[in-house]
């Protein structure tokens, strides 16, 4: 058709047969530059992609137009089965840096080659909620890295907490039954705080220890930056003499930890769902690499027969003091995927997927994941053949004589497709430097569904996690308890919970039960054995490893017609020297004119980007609207919520007419907008003691 002037072909009435098509070419010119030809699958030059085939203008459509079939059916198939847990993450590409080598320990290329660079993917997820499902319910977060090592592709899938719910995979789907939304009713999504899942916990009692980690702060991130991650299990280091070493993998951020605070962890999932996503997004974008260190913790089979616990039971951690961390690389998050669906979701991650030089231990959380995770590809992904997808392939040769199978993509050439063969002597063959398996000695225990006695202390880590935390996150894991069970209906399953934790710390047990009103305490369940005092380990708190930095964080401020100009500037400044991002938050989008009369353009409109979002506030107003704003709900919430999440809050005369309509008090967060050093010193933190006074804590 030749091209026409007018914009679109509905804009004026029909009189050709080439004007009833209008196939579009009007829409792509004002689009601009030059374009391929779109196409069917097949190859087809597609003619019209606005409309489908019909015999006359108002007549039926024709089942013929391939077209249309085509375009419709592969939309239809669009989505695959999500994550059974999981579902919701966010990914990106980067690499990973060894610093230190394990020669020492183990024969992988990747633990001991200094300075070498290895591809990885890693996938940050939450647990319980659909793939649609908000970023910040309180949830345990995934954090699975898939290196693309020379020796084939390594998946270390761990979570940010060091410990998990349950000790035999067993027991993982009813966990997860429990967890997510209840079958009857379809609610909550992305919630714990429900009956099934307290029901299953109170009679679970292995579960206590992660418990207290889902309630504490770690459940609760700021952001996938500023978490921890953790293998969990131990696995084995194999010398080139086949000679093991236990080994636990953790990952350090190098931003720090933080959390948010639960009123803001709940009002986020308001303004922003994809409020970790976006983060993670924003910060890649502009350069702010995510980091992380890779550390170790190495010990013996003497080593662990001292341990006070047994280190194959995966609700159990191994503090510091007890085995150190040894740093020995890093990991570099710097580029976000090209395609979400492509690259984030049909990524697939094996806990089996490991290099020569690394081995299983018996731990049967793990035994038993190592069966989950191809199981569930197969049905997810379709198909026996999901690891020729870009995003699961090996970045090294591989080639066996496994064939065919759904969506094979691979064009394997000649007549042998079996082994041992001699017509071709190029097929592939087993080799003797292929994966070891460590020649561990079978016991001469009996067969039999047993549950190791090693396994049976479940109160003294968690008494251990409770009792290491600062006062400010003591109360914050009470008052946790006392939100979610809050929420459960059913009185027996609230009391029952109170009662392991009279196991766990009589105090503890105390304020929850107040936070409940419950009459009187229930009563502590019978135990296999005894809770132990362990002596307490300060790396298990947030705020004690929480950085005295700026960098990664983001500040908000807020704007009108006639805020001083000397002042924002000067407060980007110093913000941005500390290594932070700033955005400008308006009354309208299209920003406000300056009191040096320019105008100033917005990132975030004021009714939409509240102060959750950001991690530090400033609020510069001339004094006129300052007196409107102090009238306007969403400048008020700006002002409250910073100041109700410990946040500091920058100010100048004008402001404080909001301030005071907030009813934001005075203390060392809230500080002059002229004082730059005082508001980037204060921002570097939360305004712990700030929180009592605001808001009652179990
Ligand atoms: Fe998973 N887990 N899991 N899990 N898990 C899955 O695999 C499973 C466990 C973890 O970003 C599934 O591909 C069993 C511990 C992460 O794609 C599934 C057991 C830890 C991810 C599965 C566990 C994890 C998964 C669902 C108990 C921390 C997301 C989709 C024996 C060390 C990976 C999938 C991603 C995903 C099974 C326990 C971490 C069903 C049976 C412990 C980070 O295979």
């Amino acid at each position: 058709m030749a091209s026409k002037k007018q914009p679109a072909p509905s804009a004026k009435a029909a009189k050709s047969v080439d004007d009833r098509r209008g196939n579009g070419d009007e829409l792509q010119q004002m689009a601009g530059g030059s374009h391929p030809a779109l196409t069917t699958n097949q190859g087809i030059p597609i003619p019209d992609n606005q409309n489908s085939l019909r015999p006359s203008p108002r007549g039926p459509t024709l089942l013929e137009d391939f077209i249309l079939r085509e375009k419709i059916t592969h939309f239809d198939h669009e989505r695959i089965p999500e994550r059974i847990v999981h579902a919701r993450g966010s990914a990106a590409h980067g690499y990973f840096e060894l610093t230190k080598s394990l020669n020492k320990y183990t024969t992988a290329k990747i633990l001991t080659e200094v300075g070498v660079k290895t591809p990885l993917f890693t996938r940050f997820s939450t647990v319980a909620g659909g793939a649609g499902s908000v970023d910040t319910p309180r949830d345990v977060r995934g954090f699975a890295v898939k290196f693309y090592t020379k020796e084939g592709n390594w998946d270390l899938v761990g979570n940010d907490i060091p410990v998990f719910f349950i000790q035999d995979a067993m027991k993982f789907p009813d966990l997860v039954h429990a967890v997510k939304m209840e079958p009857d009713r379809a609610f909550p999504q992305a919630a714990s705080a429900h009956d099934t899942f307290w029901d299953f916990i109170s009679l679970t009692p292995e579960s206590m220890h992660t418990i207290l980690w889902a309630m504490s702060d770690r459940g609760i991130p700021r952001s996938l930056r500023m978490i921890e991650g953790f293998g969990i299990h131990s696995f084995r280091l194999l010398d080139a003499k086949g000679r093991s070493t236990f080994v636990k993998f953790h990952w350090r951020p190098k931003l720090g930890l933080q959390s948010t605070v639960w009123d803001e962890a709940l009002k986020l999932q308001a303004a922003d769902n994809d409020f970790h996503r976006r983060d993670l997004f924003e910060a890649i974008q502009r350069g702010d690499f995510p980091e992380w260190e890779f550390a170790v913790q190495l010990f013996t089979e003497a080593d662990a027969a001292k341990f006070p616990f047994d280190h194959l039971d995966a609700t159990k951690l191994i503090p510091e003091e007890l085995v150190p961390l040894t740093v020995i690389g890093r990991m570099v998050l710097n580029r976000w995927p090209d395609n979400f669906f492509a690259e984030t979701e049909q990524a697939a991650y094996c806990p089996a997927n490991i290099v020569p030089g690394i081995d299983f231990s018996n731990d049967p959380l793990l035994q038993g994941r190592l069966f989950s995770y191809l199981d569930t590809q197969l049905i997810r992904l379709g198909g026996p053949n999901f690891h020729q997808l870009p995003i699961n392939a090996p970045k090294c040769p591989f080639a066996n004589q496994q064939r065919d199978g759904h969506m094979q993509m691979q064009v394997p050439k000649g007549r042998v497709n079996y082994e041992p063969s001699s017509l071709d002597p190029s097929s592939a063959r087993a080799t003797p430097a292929g994966f070891p398996s460590f020649a561990e000695p079978t016991d001469d225990g009996a067969k039999g569904r047993i549950r190791a006695e090693s396994f049976a202390d479940h109160y003294s880590q968690p008494r251990q996690f409770y009792r290491s935390q600062t006062k400010p996150e003591q109360a914050h894991i009470a008052s946790a308890l006392v939100f979610e069970l809050s929420k459960v209906e059913t009185l027996h399953v609230r009391e029952a919970v109170v009662g392991h934790l009279r196991h766990i710390d009589e105090d503890l047990a105390q304020r929850v039960a107040n936070g409940l009103g419950l009459a009187a305490l229930p009563p502590a369940p019978p135990t296999a054995v005894p809770a132990k005092d362990l002596p307490p380990s300060p790396p298990l708190q947030i705020i004690g490893k929480m950085k005295d930095t700026l960098k990664g964080r983001v500040v908000g401020i807020l704007i009108d017609d006639g805020s001083d100009a000397a002042t924002i500037k000067a407060l980007r400044k110093a913000a941005e020297a500390a290594g932070a991002a700033v955005k400008i938050v308006a009354p309208k989008v299209g920003g406000a004119k300056l009191s040096d009369g320019k105008q100033k353009s917005a990132d975030g409109q004021l009714a939409g980007t509240p102060s959750t979002v950001f991690d530090a506030v400033a609020v510069v107003l001339s004094a006129d609207a300052g007196k409107k704003l102090s009238k306007e709900a969403a400048a008020i919430d700006f002002v409250r919520d910073a100041f109700g999440h410990l946040k500091a809050i920058a100010a100048d005369a004008g402001a404080q007419a909001v301030l005071k309509a907030g009813g934001v008090g005075k203390d060392a967060g809230v500080v002059d907008a002229t004082d730059t050093a005082g508001f980037i010193k204060a921002a570097k933190t939360r305004h712990w003691a700030r929180e009592p006074k605001l808001r009652t804590l179990a």
